[in-house]
């Protein structure tokens, strides 16, 4: 897989490419990382990449040329999908990561500023993505959000691919609580079922907690998910010791 990322600040990358479960899949080159710095695209001597906005206010705009002609230059490099990294776009999550990952090559469009002259991404954005509803000072920070999420699901990409299959939203679910050493932390000890070796009732106290969490902390998620026979008791068993009225 391919990213190429259309940035001001190239410098960010580096660490996040180099460090960490994902850096594997960047070194063993299964996963190829482009950048393309802004400012070398910018014709004009003062090397000008923004300007104010019209209709006054505060900040400035990025302008479209040297965006345009960045892209263009992706474009012939072989690039893929323009993703445009914004608050306007559709919120990041699990299924847009699975469908991202199945793409040879994505173009990754970083904003600064006020954001980017409406024409260029009337003109050569596929999609807008955010990454939640806040605001950042840049779209690359957001990139690498979207990077990671990506690259951790490619195969093989992270270690432990079980680790990957395992996790929140894998299911639709949040993760279960996790535990390691020692046994016993300020007096709090692990759950017995954990260290019974009983594989069968771990992955029942495991599912059973991953269903209450995701009823208590995010009913959204169980609101569009269908539960299955042995789901449904566990929840009921929760919410029942939970003390909540069936
Ligand atoms: C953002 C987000 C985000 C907006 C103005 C960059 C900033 C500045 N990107 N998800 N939330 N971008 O806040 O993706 O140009």
């Amino acid at each position: 897989m391919r990213f190429d990322v259309v940035t001001l600040f190239p410098d960010l990358f580096g660490p996040h490419l180099t460090q960490g479960v994902t850096r594997r899949a960047f070194e063993s080159g299964q996963v190829e990382v482009r950048l393309w710095p802004l400012r070398e695209h910018a014709d004009d001597n003062y090397r000008r990449v923004d300007d104010r906005p019209y209709g006054g206010g505060p900040g400035m705009v990025m302008l479209a040329e040297p965006l345009e002609r960045t892209l263009d230059a992706v474009k012939t490099a072989g690039g893929g999908r323009v993703v445009y990294l914004s608050p306007q776009g559709k919120t990041l999550d699990h299924a847009r990561v699975m469908k991202l990952m199945e793409e040879q090559a994505v173009t990754l469009l970083c904003g600064r500023y006020e954001g980017v002259d409406e024409r260029l991404l009337e003109r050569r954005v596929d999609e807008e993505i955010s990454i939640g509803d806040f605001v950042l000072s840049g779209g690359e920070v957001a990139a690498m959000v979207l990077m990671d999420a990506v690259v951790r699901q490619l195969p093989g990409a992270v270690g432990d691919s079980a680790s990957v299959v395992e996790e929140s939203f894998a299911d639709g679910l949040l993760d279960c609580p996790q535990y390691t050493r020692p046994e016993t932390y300020m007096a709090a000890r692990v759950p017995e079922v954990l260290m019974s070796g009983h594989h069968e009732n771990i992955r029942r106290w495991r599912l059973k907690q991953a269903l209450g969490r995701t009823w208590l902390r995010r009913p959204d998620l169980l609101a569009v998910r269908r539960l299955n026979e042995e789901e449904s008791k566990l929840l009921e068993e929760f919410r029942q010791e939970s003390g909540a009225k069936s």
